[in-house]
């Protein structure tokens, strides 16, 4: 893989979670959706509906609306608490992110044919120092990484179902975002598309 600008702190495990293993955590976010069924978020201030449809385990959820991004421990919709992270993520946080605390929210985001989530720095916790870790299931996503500013160059690679990406160090400051996914790709999401699984510690 070419180097990015800021490849300091990026990790990427190809199939660090086998076939077995993505089925098994499929199965429990699968479990956990009726108790926070997945919606589509709007843009802060313009409304814009986003093409990425989301939902969130944990004690605290990030949400975007009219009003702006913020973590929050109720679903916008129910208002009820998210749904508990799925105890093989909790366990995939303490082998990979070097965090001793654990990740208090986990964004779920769903892809269908034409999603793409822009390029974007994680910006909104207050543990700015704690890594972002993420699992990809389904489909192929075309995932592009810059650096610390949004005109750095940048590079994009394949995020496949079992990847798991670690963002810490100065790449947790870097511009990231997915170009797009490719349907019929993987078997694994019954109907198709993407989930990609974020974890986050959001308080210091
Ligand atoms: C996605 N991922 O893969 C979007 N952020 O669907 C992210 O925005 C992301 O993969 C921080 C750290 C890892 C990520
Ligand atoms: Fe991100």
């Amino acid at each position: 893989m070419a180097r990015a600008p800021t490849s300091d702190g990026f990790r990427l495990y190809p199939g660090r979670l086998d076939r077995t293993a993505q089925s098994a955590l499929l199965d429990a976010v699968m479990r956990r959706i009726p108790a926070a069924p997945v919606y589509q978020p709007v843009m802060p201030r313009s409304g814009a509906p986003m093409t990425v449809r989301m939902t969130n385990f944990g004690v605290l959820g990030w949400v975007s609306d009219i009003e702006g991004y913020r973590y929050q421990p109720r679903h916008p919709d129910t208002g009820d608490p998210w749904p508990s992270i799925p105890e093989p993520l909790l366990e995939l946080w303490r082998d990979v992110s070097g965090w001793p605390q654990p990740p208090e929210a986990c964004l779920v985001n769903v892809y269908g044919p034409g999603s793409r989530l822009g390029l974007h720095v994680d910006a909104d916790e207050d543990a700015r120092d704690a890594p972002v870790v993420s699992v990809s299931l389904g489909d192929t996503a075309i995932f592009r990484l810059g650096g610390l500013a949004r005109r750095s160059p940048t590079v994009s690679f394949r995020l496949s179902s079992g990847d798991v990406v670690v963002l810490g160090g100065e790449a947790r400051r870097a511009f990231h975002g997915i170009d797009r996914v490719i349907s019929g790709s993987s078997t694994l999401v019954s109907g198709g598309g993407r989930i990609n699984l974020t974890l986050r510690r959001v308080t210091r």
